[in-house]
């Protein structure tokens, strides 16, 4: 298998952007559709649509949290871009683009199961993880009442408190989250990738929501995080609060994290995760 060319260097940020009042504002955005999603919750969720299979569900309030979402954008950034989840690409005028998941982790919000979050992010360049700029970003864990956020070059906070580096678990005592598609061929395949990695890790945990998992590694509640099939929504924003707790997010073979691939961890246990993906084929395939 060859290596990926070496993904283009993503556009640098302009200098006069106010990243720290970016961030600021994804924590509003992300704060206030998650009280409406933790307010709103009926008793019983209903299905109110499905997309690429029976169990990819979306939810009346997936799209309520997104319009909330929208009408903030409206008023305080009218020339900004738009992508997402539920409601597709709004074109703007600034270079900037708001990548919103209105609930990461739509099935545990169906089930009442947690973690389900809403997560906002903002980038520069094409709304593309492989060639995007993340500026600014926020998790906001509905259930678990706490938000993750960053700024470029500014690290990451959980709850405005700084997230500092940790040291890297060995593999063997490393506990590994991961999450698994749609489609049931998708799914077979991740299975027999997750064959390859549970014998060597200390355990592995299906949460539900990749933006959540990704801010766990970057407090070290997860030792590693790996998945396949991402959407630009699920990781923006968890990936920046990563990169800016000091851990390496990536792809495999040299690429960058996409939704062929997504690693995070720390330096010194995350590239023999990766070795052992690249070995197991993980991002080919179904
Ligand atoms: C979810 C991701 C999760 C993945 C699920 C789903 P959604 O996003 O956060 O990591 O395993 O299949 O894609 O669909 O709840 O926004």
């Amino acid at each position: 298998m060859t290596h990926a060319p070496a993904p283009a260097p993503a556009p640098e940020p302009d200098p006069a952007l106010d990243l720290a009042g970016l961030r600021d504002l994804a924590v509003r955005m992300a704060t206030e559709a998650g009280a409406l999603v933790r307010d709103g919750r009926p008793e019983r969720v209903e299905v109110a649509a499905t997309k690429s299979s029976a169990v990819d569900v979306v939810t009346r309030m997936d799209a309520a949290s997104e319009e909330l979402l929208r009408r903030i954008l409206a008023t305080e950034r009218p020339d900004d871009a738009v992508l997402g989840e539920e409601g597709g690409s709004t074109a703007g005028t600034s270079g900037l683009t708001w990548v919103l998941d209105p609930i990461d982790g739509t099935v545990n919000y169906l089930y009442g199961v947690g973690p389900y979050a809403v997560s906002v992010a903002v980038v520069t360049g094409a709304p593309d993880p492989a060639r995007w700029t993340v500026l600014a970003g926020a998790v906001h864990d509905v259930p678990g009442a706490r938000t993750w956020s960053a700024a470029r070059g500014a690290g990451a906070t959980l709850d405005g408190a700084p997230l500092a580096p940790r040291p890297a678990a060995e593999l063997a005592t490393s506990l590994v989250g991961t999450g698994f598609g749609y489609v049931a061929e998708r799914r077979a395949a991740q299975a027999r990738v997750l064959a390859q990695v549970l014998p060597r890790v200390r355990d592995v945990r299906r949460l539900g929501s990749a933006a959540v998992d990704l801010c766990l590694v970057a407090s070290g509640a997860l030792d590693l995080y790996y998945e396949r099939g991402l959407n630009p929504w699920d990781m923006a924003a968890g990936a920046l609060v990563a990169q800016e707790a000091g851990l390496v997010v990536t792809g495999l073979r040299g690429a960058s994290a996409t939704a062929q691939m997504t690693v995070a961890g720390r330096p010194g246990t995350v590239e023999e995760l990766v070795r052992i993906l690249e070995e197991a084929d993980a991002d080919q395939g179904a």
